[in-house]
């Protein structure tokens, strides 16, 4: 009898050599420890023995069946432990590859509007943003802007209704803040404005940046300097402004502002058509009927202010020939800027 324990032992030891899934292991237990099972036939056969030997058999059989259960948790860790390596091995991901996205780059006007406005922020002007769909009265009417002015006509402005529309300026937030606020004011707002216009140097949608500077005894003379500040920052120190009288409702006096060619430097080239000079702004003093609508004293305070189409100064920055080129999402163009 003792021959017959040996025997499954070696059968055991035999079979589980080679390496077993969970199912297969199942059924070994079944076949060794399970109520039909080759351990369970042998405690049946300790009745057959004579009474002497069956506490030595019984004995040798438990020890088997120690042995067994033992060796089958180890065999069951251990094919855990396989089925773990072989499903880390089916689902490994290389993170060494190097899959790196292309890195955006900042939009021309965006990177135009960031220079303003970091420039204007260090000589203590606010940035503040207002609403694109504005009242006729704050864009046109608080402005100065009289009732037969060629910008109210249907044919250059988008109207929402007959008095809600899509500003046409940037100046309808400043209106709206020296109306809210007393000098002394120093702002400067960006944004989209909106005119019925599309060709090469107009688009529908452009952008705007606007400085109001509202004071005792601001004079042409601040709004000089300025702007002349303004210039060498955006196209090199020796950039020279000069003003040429012009004609806006909201100011007085008015001035259209150009500056010395960046690309020649004032000797005349195909981008100032041979002037040296180039149209940037408009500007002048704030029209005492733009303080006094807003609740200013135009007898005690005097302001300037300025205007700058944002795409213009980055199609003469970066020598972009075509407004539309900033509209149409072209990675091939928009990658070029602001890496
Ligand atoms: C208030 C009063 C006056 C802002 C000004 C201009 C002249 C001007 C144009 C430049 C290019 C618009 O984008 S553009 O087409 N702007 O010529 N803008 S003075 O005057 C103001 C602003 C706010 C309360």
């Amino acid at each position: 009898m003792e021959d017959l324990i040996e025997a499954i032992k070696l059968k055991f030891d035999l079979a589980s050599k080679s390496s077993l899934g969970g199912a297969e292991l199942q059924q070994m237990r079944a076949k060794y420890l399970g109520k039909s099972g080759e351990v369970t036939d042998l405690l049946k056969k300790i009745k057959d023995l004579p009474p002497e030997e069956r506490p030595a058999f019984g004995a040798k059989v438990n020890e088997l069946r120690k042995y067994l259960e033992d060796r089958f948790a180890a065999l069951a860790e251990e094919s855990k432990a396989e089925e773990m390596r072989l499903s880390l091995q089916r689902e490994r991901v290389d993170i060494s590859l190097t899959s790196c996205p292309s890195r955006g780059a900042l939009h021309p006007v965006t990177l135009v509007e960031k220079q303003i406005c970091d420039l204007m922020e260090a000589m203590g002007f606010e940035v503040l943003s207002g609403p694109e769909i504005e009242t006729d009265y704050y864009n046109f009417r608080a402005l100065n802007i009289p009732e037969d002015h060629p910008a109210r006509d249907m044919q250059d402005t988008f109207y929402v209704t007959e008095n809600i529309l899509l500003r046409t300026q940037t100046s309808a937030m400043q209106a709206r803040v020296m109306e809210r606020r007393k000098p002394p004011l120093k702002i400067v707002c960006p944004g989209k404005v909106f005119r019925s216009d599309n060709d090469a140097s107009h688009s529908p949608v452009f952008h705007q940046i606007e400085g109001l500077a509202v004071d005792k005894n601001i004079t042409l003379c601040d709004l000089k300097g300025t702007l002349s500040y303004i210039a060498e920052n955006l196209f090199g120190p020796q950039t020279k402004v000069r003003f040429r009288p012009s004609f806006f409702p909201f100011t007085e006096p008015s001035v259209e502002v150009d500056v010395t060619c960046s690309n020649c430097g004032g000797k005349g080239c195909s981008l100032c058509k041979g002037t040296g000079w180039i149209e940037l702004l408009g500007a002048g003093m704030v029209h005492p009927n733009v303080l006094e609508n807003c609740g200013i004293d135009s007898g005690k305070y005097s302001g300037y202010a300025f205007g700058i189409g944002m795409d213009r100064v980055a199609m003469i920055k970066y020598g972009i020939p075509d407004i539309r080129l900033f509209f149409e999402n072209d990675q091939r163009f928009l990658k070029q800027f602001g890496k």
